[in-house]
């Protein structure tokens, strides 16, 4: 009897097959191969910031035109501002991505709202993306809703 039992459960064991699978976190959104996070919080850029590495990623960086597209169809029908990554608080007229530290350059990908960015405090050193999905420099303490960004990760699933 023990030994049939033990069959059973050895038999049982074998057919437990783990598989790696790359997905996002619940309730995050995938596009390729990165995962997106638009919270239902509102907060100044620097605590953006500090929310989305908690959560294990970091603010939005956007680096191409189909980024920008997938997530201003987002904003668009969700109607919200949000704060992405890209700063001038270090240096004024630098435009940097915060989660990876990368400085814009000339073929860098931006979508400036028209006139934008103006400084126009003279600490508008943050940059918020409108619900159309354009882009305006503003002062960081300001407070609104934020986007997260995480790469896709691999996660193991029992079947
Ligand atoms: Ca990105
Ligand atoms: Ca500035
Ligand atoms: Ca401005």
């Amino acid at each position: 009897m023990f030994s049939f039992t033990y069959l059973i459960i050895w038999f049982v064991a074998c057919s437990l097959v783990i598989y790696n699978v790359m997905s996002c976190p619940t309730t995050w959104i995938e596009y390729e191969d990165e995962c997106y996070h638009f919270s239902y919080d509102q907060k100044s850029w620097s605590d953006a910031v500090e929310m989305c590495l908690l959560l294990g990623g970091g603010l939005v960086e956007i680096d191409d035109e189909d980024e920008q597209t997938f997530l201003q169809k987002k904003t668009a029908d969700i109607g919200r501002m949000y704060w992405i990554g890209l700063n001038d608080i270090d240096n004024e007229g630098q435009w940097t991505w915060n989660y990876t530290d990368s400085a814009l350059n000339e073929t860098s990908y931006t979508n400036w709202r028209p006139k934008n960015p103006d400084n126009f405090t003279s600490l508008d050193d943050c940059t918020l993306m409108f619900p159309s999905g354009q882009w305006v420099d503003i002062v960081c303490t300001f407070v609104s809703y934020y986007i997260c960004e995480l790469d896709i990760i691999e996660v193991s699933v029992f079947g």
